[in-house]
């Protein structure tokens, strides 16, 4: 069981926690907003993103919880796609995951302060998380740029935005448990 020095830390996860909760959400409607495009590639992805970050607050909740701290959920915004193009909704989500990346190193430097080495190497995890997913979506916008606006251009990123939530699929069922991009 792991164990923080304090609960000095639990407001941070916590926050962290509704954190990956508020992403998921941002993340079906990501993929509801793709559903009224047309791009079912791309729903997919989003789909399958959503249920990572779900899996992603699950994993902070249960070290909240085998901590003997306080799990708090809030209430969820709504979530609000202000893009009007797959490309634009594509940087607004890695502007988004650069966002939490922050969060999460701010934190890391926070249980480090603390002297909560618990904590400090479990959030390891995350940090090399999103490492993997800024580097997804930077390579999905490097994709797009590369195929361009011609007249079936959404036809092939939507196309390539599928194979890629293929693989992710394949890849979370050869992982046994807390993988997946
Ligand atoms: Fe939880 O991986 Fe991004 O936000």
């Amino acid at each position: 069981m792991p164990q923080t020095n304090s609960e000095a830390l639990a407001p941070t996860l916590n926050m962290l926690m509704n954190g990956e909760f508020r992403a998921a959400h941002i993340y079906f409607q990501a993929a509801a907003w793709c559903e009224d495009a047309k791009l079912a590639g791309s729903a997919q992805f989003f789909l399958t993103h959503a249920s990572e970050e779900m899996m992603h607050m699950q994993k902070i909740y249960q070290y909240i919880v085998d901590a003997d701290l306080s799990a708090r959920f809030e209430a969820l915004p709504e979530p609000k796609i202000e893009a009007n193009s797959l490309v634009s909704l594509l940087q607004e989500i890695y502007q988004h995951e650069k966002l939490v990346s922050e969060r999460f190193i701010k934190a890391t430097k926070e249980a480090d302060q603390a002297g909560d080495l618990s904590t400090f190497e479990f959030l390891q995890w995350f940090i090399v998380e999103q490492r993997e997913e800024e580097m997804l979506f930077r390579g999905i916008l490097d994709r797009a740029a590369v195929i361009g606006d011609g007249p079936h251009s959404l036809y092939y990123i939507d196309t390539e935005i599928a194979k890629i939530a293929a693989a992710a699929v394949a890849a979370a069922s050869a992982t046994p448990a807390g993988g997946g991009a």
